[in-house]
């Protein structure tokens, strides 16, 4: 049996460091319904309305399509959603069997919007939908969509829509030839189905059945795959379709190498700059100009590889990434091409018109990261593998000795017994309830993994109870498929039975899993699925899912579903706290239930960078909680990248350390005194932000907006900023630019301009150094320094007595940290609850607004203050003040106070306010 690399690693003394194999994975060329698809040229499409379908109700207008080439009829529906947003659906009339069709991706029934219809000229019927308008051509088929009249995106106007209808598989005569006594049912397909016979010698080796490596795909259905072309143009630069180790702006792909791929997969060793799949996959594609962005989102599940047309880029293929965004509109506009291996066509037209918009609407259909529990923004501990309670509980103390604030610890597959999940390795771990008690005393909270392959084991109950239950994926001819994984042989639960999902909710619960608490935290891995001995590392393609559905169908939507049980069964076992869980395999509306990360990157700078390009992507794509392993998992950081790296993720949404059980151990205190201060202070910083990120992410879930964001997200204007990715900012908030390179003593941070072409004031968050300039400004590095900005014109919550862990920190006072716009005002809010429960959403919580405006400090209680916090305000800062106050008076519910104040680098502080965060008050300053 052929190993996994990283298997053989684990059980070697060092593992050499090499790069992907690219032989394990298929490049478009090797797939056949890619090279099927990617074959398909631009030009007239085959497909037309049949004249005389068209039907219009309320919200949508439905018709027939034809295939003028095969006669094969389609259903063709186009219907308005709410928001600016369209949904074309396209199915096979009257298919041969049922299409699969993409379910718990959408958080729900998406709101219908009313339309109007009309022809307008013969074969051109307008959908009218408030500010939008959809013009359908009935002759080659194509749709434009027209925001206000401005055309925004195309369906199909390079006429590269395929629908590979189900056929029956018609035996080709030289197969036919030996059995002199015939097959009926070939010979009677055969001559129903002439024209079948002859298409069949000249398709696609590959069409009916495929071969990779020693795999074989027996393709039940045959061909069955789709594509649709989509124009955006109005668009200099296209970004999404996540999860892609490459830069945030997408590359041109046509006829340039492979296009971006979408397939959930286990790829030891990821390179960067590549197009190859990940992880997880969200078919969302955005497209962005400086008057309009707008986004498609592909609903389809199945393998699918996207093409982009970027007509500028091609021209300088070898141009840096800041020139890649031309500067003006190019007569071809920017597209991409879904080619997907099945299904149907599913897709949403998201019209925005700013990217805000747009990406409202895309966290509209499939949701947003609900309000995670305030630890869960903390810091995390992880390595593979912190090797027994003793371990545990020396790290632990560990940075309380070295006063370094931790919230959790996490255990990877080596506490269980024989990678049993749900069990623990007696002799490591005899007293696991004890270990998970010392870490709560504290504070602190334990994070244990729990895969999907389950070892087939006669000992082992999972195992057991699931084979008898008949609850593991099939094979093809309705076996137990058996794959090889960390635990040897394995098994894989059919999540997308419910009766599953509930079976592995049961699990979790306490009087089943004796050894946890409802404390204890989930980490789902290898939920692609990875299959050591799998075709590209996963499961085979025609394997069977409940319903009957092929694997082929649901790939990208297996870790979902194992995610949705977890999630299900950590809700049960706690209905009052908020679970956490981390899954590394993703889909659209994965969000809904998992924290994320960028799977096993390496110690090298390359990667940190990756980081933030990788993680923006996601953001955009609905996984605003996203994060990579702190230094790399694979390799050894040196101390300069290590502290960069912890600089780095302080400003990012999931703060996690975590390395290769190969590699050097390196909590923070391993480098000397030096690097460790550098990285308890970037750790310390985080804390001090703390309630920046939990305000963050309660708008996050209300609004459903990013959290982390790219330039263009504010300055949609500002051309040259639209494909750096080397920074990024936290709402309209901070700016961020952290140190990514070896050596250095400056880094050039990109000052954005605003839509009338002037910058932002922005302060230097340790200094409040003015920066009131547009472009790339060098600043000045040293090796305690993050570059981070607060951006003129907002307010910061943070709080300054920083703890051991988070959830001590929950009645500490605040600070306010006022930067102020050219009008000398400024904003923002502040979001309080029990910051564990889910009380919140019955209204116990503060949700309020300060404001600086005309000297006078005012707050404002958005809803009506519920939440009885004993936090108090400490402090507030003020950046950016013209004239220096001689007095500051509050005034509030109980009291009439002149306050301190001070002068600190060159900003004023005001000293203890002193009022409750639920009292109302006023500061003015003379
Ligand atoms: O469970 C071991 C690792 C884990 O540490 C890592 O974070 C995952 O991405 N896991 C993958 C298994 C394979 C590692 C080569």
């Amino acid at each position: 049996m052929r190993l996994h690399i990283a298997f053989l690693c684990s059980f070697l003394a060092f593992c050499l460091v090499v790069a992907v194999d690219h032989g394990n994975f298929k490049t478009c060329e090797k797939s056949s319904f890619c090279r099927r698809l990617r074959g398909v040229t631009p030009g007239s499409s085959p497909y037309a309305l049949v004249a005389g379908s068209l039907n219009t109700y309320s919200d949508s207008v439905v018709a027939d399509l034809i295939n003028k080439e095969t006669n094969h009829l389609f259903t063709f529906k186009l219907e308005a959603i709410k928001s600016n947003t369209f949904r074309l659906l396209i199915d096979e009339k009257t298919p041969l069997k049922p299409r699969y069709k993409v379910t718990d991706a959408l958080k729900g029934n998406p709101l219908p919007d009313v339309i109007k219809a009309k022809e307008q000229n013969k074969g051109e019927f307008v959908i009218t939908s408030g500010p939008n308008k959809a013009i359908i051509y009935a002759d080659p088929f194509r749709i434009d969509f027209y925001q206000n009249d401005v055309l925004t995106v195309q369906a199909n106007a390079k006429g590269l829509m395929r629908f590979e209808e189900l056929r029956r598989k018609v035996i080709p005569p030289q197969v036919n030839e030996n059995e002199e006594q015939g097959n009926e049912n070939g010979q009677q397909e055969q001559s129903q189905n002439d024209a079948n016979v002859k298409d069949l010698t000249n398709e696609d080796p590959g069409a009916w059945e495929e071969n990779f490596k020693s795999h074989h795909d027996s393709k039940p259905n045959g061909p069955e795959a789709i594509s649709m072309d989509f124009s955006f143009p109005q668009a200099l630069i296209l970004f999404g379709i996540p999860q892609h180790a490459d830069s945030f702006a997408l590359k041109h792909t046509a006829n340039n190498g492979d296009p971006y791929r979408l397939y959930n997969l286990d790829v030891f060793e990821f390179e960067l700059d590549s197009r190859m799949a990940l992880y997880g996959s969200i078919p969302v594609l955005y497209g962005h100009g400086p008057e309009k962005t707008a986004g498609v989102f592909w609903q389809n599940s199945a393998e699918t590889w996207v093409d982009i047309y970027n007509s500028n880029a091609e021209k300088n293929v070898m141009s840096s990434i800041v020139n890649f965004v031309s500067r003006s509109k190019q007569n071809d506009p920017l597209s991409g091409h879904f080619m997907s291996e099945s299904g149907i066509i599913d897709a949403f037209i998201l019209l925005g018109p700013s990217p805000l918009d747009a990406f409202k609407q895309y966290t509209d259909l499939t949701g947003v990261a609900n309000l995670p529990q305030l630890f869960a923004l903390a810091y995390h501990q992880c390595r593979w593998n912190y090797n027994d309670e003793q371990d545990v509980e020396t790290v632990s103390a560990k940075f309380d000795e070295h006063d370094i604030p931790m919230d959790t610890m996490w255990l990877d597959i080596e506490y269980t017994d024989g990678k049993k999940y749900f069990t623990w390795d007696a002799h490591k771990f005899p007293n696991p309830l004890k270990m998970i008690k010392n870490l709560t005393d504290l504070g602190r909270h334990l994070t244990i993994i729990l895969d999907p392959h389950i070892k087939r084991d006669a000992g082992y109950f999972v195992h057991n109870e699931c084979t008898d239950r008949g609850y593991y994926v099939k094979n093809k001819d309705g076996s137990d498929y058996e794959g090889w994984c960390w635990p040897g042989s394995a098994s894989y639960p059919d999540y997308f039975n419910p009766e599953v999902r509930k079976y592995w909710a049961d699990l979790y619960q306490l009087e089943n899993f004796k050894t946890v608490t409802a404390d204890v935290m989930t980490w789902n891995d290898m939920n692609e699925p990875s299959v050591f001995n799998g075709p590209e590392v996963t499961m085979l393609k025609d394997n069977v899912h409940y319903g009957g559905w092929e694997h082929r169908n649901v790939h990208n939507l297996y870790g979902h579903m194992n995610v949705m049980g977890t999630f299900e069964g950590m809700h049960r076992r706690d209905p009052n706290q908020r679970p956490f869980i981390l899954s590394r395999s993703h889909f659209a509306g994965t969000q809904r239930y998992a924290t994320i990360w960028m799977g096993d990157n390496a110690a090298q700078w390359g990667h940190l960078e990756a980081s933030i390009k990788m993680c923006l992507a996601e953001a955009v794509a609905g996984h605003s909680f996203c994060g990579a392993d702190v230094g790399g998992f694979f390799g050894n950081p040196d101390v300069e990248l290590l502290e960069r790296w912890y600089q780095a993720a302080a400003f990012q949404p999931f703060f996690r350390s975590h390395a290769h059980i190969d590699t050097k151990r390196r909590e923070p205190w391993l480098f000397g005194e030096a690097t460790k201060q550098i990285i308890r202070e970037a750790i310390r910083k985080r804390y001090s932000y703390l309630p920046l990120w939990y305000t963050m992410f309660y708008e996050h879930e209300r609004f459903g907006l990013p959290v982390m964001r790219p330039l263009l997200a504010h300055y949609p204007k500002d051309v040259d900023g639209f494909a750096i990715d080397s920074q990024h900012l936290l709402q309209d908030r901070l700016l961020v630019r952290p140190v990514m390179s070896a050596g250095v003593s400056k880094v050039d941070v990109y000052f954005p301009v605003k839509e009338n072409k002037k910058p932002d004031i922005w302060y230097d968050i340790d200094t409040y150094q003015k920066y009131d300039v547009s472009g790339f400004v060098s600043i000045e590095v040293n090796s305690n320094k993050i570059p981070v900005f607060q951006r003129g014109g907002t307010i910061i919550p943070k709080k300054g007595r920083i703890r051991r862990a988070s959830t001590l920190m929950k009645n500490d006072p605040y600070t306010l940290v006022i930067c102020l716009d050219e009008i000398q005002s400024a904003k923002g809010t502040l979001y309080i609850d029990d910051e564990k429960s889910y009380k919140y959403r019955d209204g116990q919580y503060n949700y309020i607004e300060f404001e600086f405006k005309q000297n006078l400090i005012t707050n404002r209680f958005i809803d009506k203050p519920n939440y009885k916090t004993k936090s108090w305000l400490e402090k507030i800062v003020i950046a950016g003040l013209k004239s220096i106050p001689k007095t500051a008076t509050i005034k509030s519910d109980h009291k009439t106070e002149n306050l301190e104040i001070l002068i600190e680098n060159s900003a004023v502080i005001i000293r203890r306010p002193g009022v409750s965060m639920t009292e109302n008050f006023v500061i003015t300053l003379n």
